[in-house]
């Protein structure tokens, strides 16, 4: 690799650290100290906690990592080890204040950019060849402001964010056909070039998916609507077991964050309580929610590999795609990422960020419930800490794909994996369905 192929990297590389920051920034200064160190729910960690872990994860992969630098402070990193104390307990813990918090990230994002400027990106180490360690950390503080959001959604009081300019609408959707026929056979699921893919995404390889059918646009929550007035809530054949007994518990009648008040629905979305619109992206769900609306409809939800097949595969050259509109990175015209709207954009927008077989939003609005587990590939190799994936493999975990609008691009590719436990619904999830032919 020439020079400029480096320099480029390098600025590719900076440019992900100081949007990342930016972010974090936006996320932890728009409230006060009070509801910094407080427990929004127990789900969550105070925000506080995910700033100085966001610090400590970069001080431990850069300065430690690529650089072998000292611990600045190795009195804390314990306190900040997610393995070591659960969320709900973290708010007890003698964390640093918010005030030291942001001078440890600061400081520690500092030298993290002197390691920049100093390190060779093509040098043989796996930990930086090609910027590895930078984007991993770039995309760690993206998940956690991911992670932040949804804190600041659970969150009660007043808005403190705002995204004044609506996302676009529907598209030359009038014809879009509700569901698209993907041809059976095999395709490279994964990848093995990414420079920047995390390990559970490696490597490629070939997976035969037979012919099915799936939804040109995620399900809307007027859909979800008719699932609920239809009784989805009260009748148990729809629901797998576990399912059941999660809405017999919690008496579960609609997605979190919804209310009915005379006869109307509406939900609490940052701080506004607004209409449920109709024609958006249903959010909030569990996976068995997803499930049991599928049943309901006749269809199933896709496997992890069918929706991979369905975003990536290109039936003319028969190559799988990085993204549903090509290999370019994506752009504000072909998907809604980045919590530049902080919500989905109706279903049917963004013709620009079609497949190639004209299968819209699978990148950006809502996560995609997929059927499947969290399982590694074949020649799956930990890299570089079997806490990131590897632990969470098995079938506790079902796989969600495509990035909801609270994703940063640098986080968000055809291949990218994200898992949660199938009850979880304060994440920014919804589905589409699927079925064979
Ligand atoms: C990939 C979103 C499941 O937040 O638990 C952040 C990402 N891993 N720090 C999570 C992550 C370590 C992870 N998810
Ligand atoms: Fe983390």
């Amino acid at each position: 690799p020439d020079e400029a192929d480096t320099e480029a990297l390098r600025q590719r590389a900076l440019a992900a650290l100081l949007n990342a920051r930016e972010r974090t920034a936006l996320l932890t200064d728009s409230v006060d100290d009070h509801e910094l160190t407080a427990q929004h729910s127990p789900l969550m960690s105070p925000l506080v906690w995910d700033l100085a872990h966001i610090g400590n994860q970069e001080e431990l992969w850069l300065l430690r990592g690529v650089a072998g630098q000292e611990a600045m402070r190795p009195e804390i990193d314990g306190l900040y080890d997610a393995f070591e104390h659960p969320r709900a307990t973290r708010p007890s813990l003698p964390l640093l204040a918010p005030a030291e918090a942001r001078v440890y990230a600061a400081e520690v994002r500092g030298r993290a950019l002197d390691v920049l400027d100093g390190t060779a990106l093509h040098g043989a180490r796996p930990l930086v060849r090609a910027g590895f360690a930078f984007g991993m950390i770039a995309q760690h503080e993206q998940q956690h402001d991911e992670t932040m959001l949804i804190t600041h959604q659970l969150r009660s009081g007043p808005a403190v964010l705002t995204a004044p300019v609506p996302p676009p609408a529907p598209a030359d959707s009038a014809g879009l056909p509700g569901e698209v026929l993907v041809p059976g056979g095999p395709f490279t699921m994964g990848t093995s070039t990414e420079p920047w893919a995390l390990d559970n995404e490696r490597p490629a390889h070939l997976r035969d998916v037979p012919d099915f059918f799936i939804d040109t646009t995620p399900v809307t929550c007027g859909a979800y609507q008719g699932f609920i007035e239809d009784g989805g809530y009260t009748e148990r054949r729809w629901w797998a077991p576990e399912g059941w007994a999660m809405v017999r518990e919690h008496e579960l009648a609609a997605p979190l964050f919804w209310h009915q008040d005379a006869g109307q629905w509406l939900r609490r979305r940052f701080g506004v309580t607004e209409t449920v619109p109709e024609t958006e992206p249903v959010l909030h769900v569990s996976w068995y929610e997803a499930d049991a609306y599928a049943r309901w409809a006749g269809r199933r939800l896709p496997s992890e590999a069918e929706w991979e097949k369905a975003a990536r595969h290109d039936p003319a050259s028969g190559r799988s795609l990085r993204y549903p509109w090509g290999d370019e990175d994506p752009t504000p015209e072909r998907a809604n990422l980045g919590q530049r709207h902080l919500r989905p954009a109706p279903a049917g927008a963004y013709a620009a960020g079609g497949s190639p077989l004209g299968v819209r939003q699978l990148i950006g609005d809502v996560w995609e419930w997929t059927s499947s587990d969290f399982l590694p590939y074949p020649g799956f190799a930990a890299f570089p800490y079997r806490e990131y994936s590897e632990v969470f493999f098995g079938p506790a975990h079902k796989v969600l794909r495509g990035g909801s609008f609270a994703v940063d691009p640098v986080a968000c590719r055809g291949t990218f994996r994200n898992w949660d436990l199938p009850v979880r619904r304060q994440i920014f999830s919804g589905f589409r369905t699927a079925r064979d032919i």
